[in-house]
């Protein structure tokens, strides 16, 4: 009676796909805005509430840098953050990306003995907030599919007697959702794509990076099936695809409850991300003042992006400098070009763009449509 009485409930920070290292260079060789800045600022204020003492554990669920070559400067302003939650006794955990190449780069500078960095399965045990919490976790690996179910059993997580467990991964879960180009993509069947029933019942929740867009899978098949999926999606935008997403960490109360823990709830925290439109230049009369107009309209530190039709490349108001020199320095200026695509049948263009599936309507060409 006593035991039901003391509600103990556990409070994880949930993060994932920083990304530092997108968008920094040693020595520019032309000054404009770098987003770097962003996606470290972004990062630094998710893990606030666990510098402040709000949250009992961290989580990062990989991604943490763009690529493998990040420089020693990046990795350490990664890390530093990390070092002074652990230092304050929160334990992290954080499981290697494939951006990371399933491992981490100057691995020392996260040496901390509550850091727990994730490559090969294994499992970690330690106590918070009067719990045992358990997490189980391994490196992003290609074709998850069929390797998925040996790659839980060696985690030896279902193994580890605990309040609360948890399963961290890098992956797509099949019923997640992407944006895309031409609309939503929800992952199925492919061989990168972990089966839904393959998910133990022997967890609270599974926790994963990877996809950009924040969402939760809720649970289904009644009693200790499959678990609830988490992704609290990155922290910046990485793509155009990501421009009208809301970016984000987690926090997830658990509490304890047969041996594999309970997700009570959860609460999403968004971060303001830079703005990102899109400004396509396909069949535009006039596109000198059809660019001036989408840099008026566009926030003063948008992420801007022209995509024009490969007829354009000549086009003088369509020169990087050009571009840079009209829109104010708070704001980031990105150009490509796309060729038509060639219809298979005929060989012909088809005069829709090539990369993407948005062709573009009548009157979005009028409008030089924003995305
Ligand atoms: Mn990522």
């Amino acid at each position: 009676v006593l035991a039901k009485l003391y509600i103990c409930s556990v409070r994880v920070l949930f993060v994932s796909d920083s990304h530092i290292g997108f968008d920094t260079v040693r020595r520019a060789r032309i000054a404009r805005r770098r987003r770097g800045d962003d996606f470290l600022a972004m990062y630094r204020l998710a893990l606030e509430p666990a510098l402040k003492g709000e949250v009992d554990a961290v989580v990062h669920g990989g991604d943490v840098f763009d690529h493998p070559n990040v420089r020693a400067g990046d990795v350490d302003d990664a890390f530093r953050p990390l070092r002074a939650i652990a230092e304050r006794g929160c334990p992290v955990f954080v499981v290697a990306g494939n951006h990371e190449r399933s491992s981490f780069p100057f691995p020392l500078l996260a040496r901390h003995p509550g850091i727990h960095l994730f490559t090969q399965p294994r499992t970690v045990a330690v106590r918070v907030a009067g719990l045992t919490l358990a997490v189980g976790a391994f490196a992003y690996q290609r074709r998850i599919r069929e390797a998925f179910v040996p790659a839980l059993q060696a985690t030896a997580l279902l193994q580890t007697t605990a309040d609360v467990r948890l399963l961290v991964v890098h992956h797509c879960i099949e019923g997640a959702v992407v944006s895309n180009p031409s609309g939503d993509f929800r992952f199925r069947s492919a061989p990168d794509v972990i089966r839904r029933r393959d998910l133990p019942g022997g967890v609270a929740a599974v926790l994963s990076g990877h996809i950009h867009r924040h969402q939760v899978i809720p649970p289904h098949g009644g009693e200790a099936s499959a678990p609830a999926v988490c992704y609290p999606g990155s922290v910046e935008r990485t793509s155009l695809v990501e421009r009208d997403e809301t970016k984000g960490y987690m926090i997830l109360e658990l509490s304890p409850e047969a041996e594999r823990g309970r997700l009570d709830g959860w609460s999403f925290h968004p971060l303001p991300a830079r703005p990102m439109r899109l400004c396509r230049l396909h069949e535009v009369a006039d596109v000198n003042s059809v660019v001036g107009d989408a840099i008026e309209a566009a926030p003063r530190d948008a992420v801007l992006h022209f995509r024009a039709h490969d007829a354009l490349r000549e086009h003088r108001s369509l020169k990087m400098a050009q571009l840079r020199g009209r829109a104010p320095a708070s704001m980031n200026v990105t150009l490509s070009f796309e060729s038509p695509r060639r219809d298979p049948s005929t060989g012909k263009a088809s005069g829709r763009p090539a990369s993407g599936q948005e062709a573009p309507t009548r009157r979005e060409l009028r409008r030089a449509a924003f995305g």
